[in-house]
């Protein structure tokens, strides 16, 4: 994984991006050089030396001058203002687009964490974004309570996503890989833990991660996991949770259909091994201050069963 960087663009929505930036630093750069050299040279030629007791000659108004400095300042701006257009043409759909087509994929913000529909396939998911390399996904973004903002600087614009106002945005990876993003919106406590990441893949795998998450896990019925999946129903998890195939279609807190396949929990704060998943239903908040699953109070051998359920969920 390199850098997370705008300037480490990885699709053609954030080389647009990285190439307005670069084009904003040279031009602001090159003026910031002009300035220093002309201040400098300028104090320096025409300081007060001693025996100097006139007032150096004054100039009042210059046509030709004032024209320049007005010419060129408008094409600057002009310069900057067609290249944000395109820019802009690049990274977002067009109005007919997003009128005629269904998004690849819905991404809606919640308090503290991404909850991921793909309405073509009827996917859902949290927090990890699959998507296949090289194509152009069609992205609506919602919210269900505050303002958060989407940001993978490698591949996409950074976009708010606003309760009541769907937004929408070009997602694109151009080389498969993991690339890492962050909610951009102070959002309350848990703002910093609101972590999402971008998997891209080759189309193949793509194809069998959808797959494999459309899949229904079966219920076990007996063991540890068997013992976890009826206390699931017992400890009032399924109130804010889903689990397809079962009677859990909640959507308060992520859906845990394919849990055991997801690389992190609590929106990129741990990473998902049986260990921390134990820790979290211990004691959430202990390691996402705010996060707005409660503390289950649950004993060390109902965690060991629940993890083991949630381990068989793939
Ligand atoms: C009041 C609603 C609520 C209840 C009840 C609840 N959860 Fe949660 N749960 C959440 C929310 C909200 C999150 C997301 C927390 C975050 O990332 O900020 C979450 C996150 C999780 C996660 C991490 C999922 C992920 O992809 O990050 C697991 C696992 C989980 N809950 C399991 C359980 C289990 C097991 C129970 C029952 C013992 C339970 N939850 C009860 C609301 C709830
Ligand atoms: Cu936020």
């Amino acid at each position: 994984m390199e850098l997370t960087s705008v300037f480490n663009p990885s699709s053609p929505q954030a080389w647009a991006i990285a190439n307005l930036g670069i084009f904003m630093i040279i031009i602001a750069g090159t003026i910031l050089a002009i300035i220093i050299v002309l201040v400098t040279f300028i104090s320096y030629r025409f300081r007060r030396k001693p025996g100097d007791d006139e007032e150096p000659r004054q100039v009042y108004g210059n046509e030709k001058l004032e024209i320049v400095w007005t010419i060129i300042p408008f094409l600057i701006v002009a310069a900057l203002f067609i290249f944000s257009v395109i820019t802009m043409v690049k990274v977002n759909p067009s109005s007919a687009i997003i009128e005629d087509q269904k998004p690849d994929l819905v991404i809606i913000g919640h308090q503290w964490w991404w909850e991921l529909h793909y309405p073509k396939s009827g996917v859902v998911s949290a927090n990890e974004i699959h998507i296949p390399v090289g194509k152009k996904m069609l992205v609506r973004l919602e919210s269900i309570d505050v303002i958060h903002d989407f940001w993978v600087p490698e591949v996409a614009r950074k976009i708010d996503l606003v309760p009541g106002h769907p937004n929408y945005m070009w997602l694109e990876a151009d080389e498969p890989g993991i690339y890492l993003g962050q909610c951009s919106e102070f959002c309350g406590i848990a703002h910093a833990h609101m972590r999402l990441r971008v998997i891209a893949h080759h189309q193949e795998e793509f194809d069998v991660w959808e797959k494999g998450q459309l899949y229904v896990p079966p219920t076990p019925r007996s063991g540890e996991a068997g013992k976890g999946s009826k206390l699931f129903k017992e400890k009032a998890c399924m109130n804010c949770h889903s689990i397809a195939g079962t009677d859990a279609v909640a959507t308060v807190g992520p859906n845990l259909t394919h849990l055991a396949t997801r690389t992190t929990i609590g929106a990129g704060t741990l990473l998902n091994t049986p260990i921390n998943l134990a820790k979290w239903l211990k004691n959430p908040k202990g390691f996402k201050p705010g996060a707005l699953m409660p503390n289950m109070k649950l004993s060390d051998d109902e965690v060991n069963a629940i993890v083991a359920y949630l381990e068989a969920l793939k």
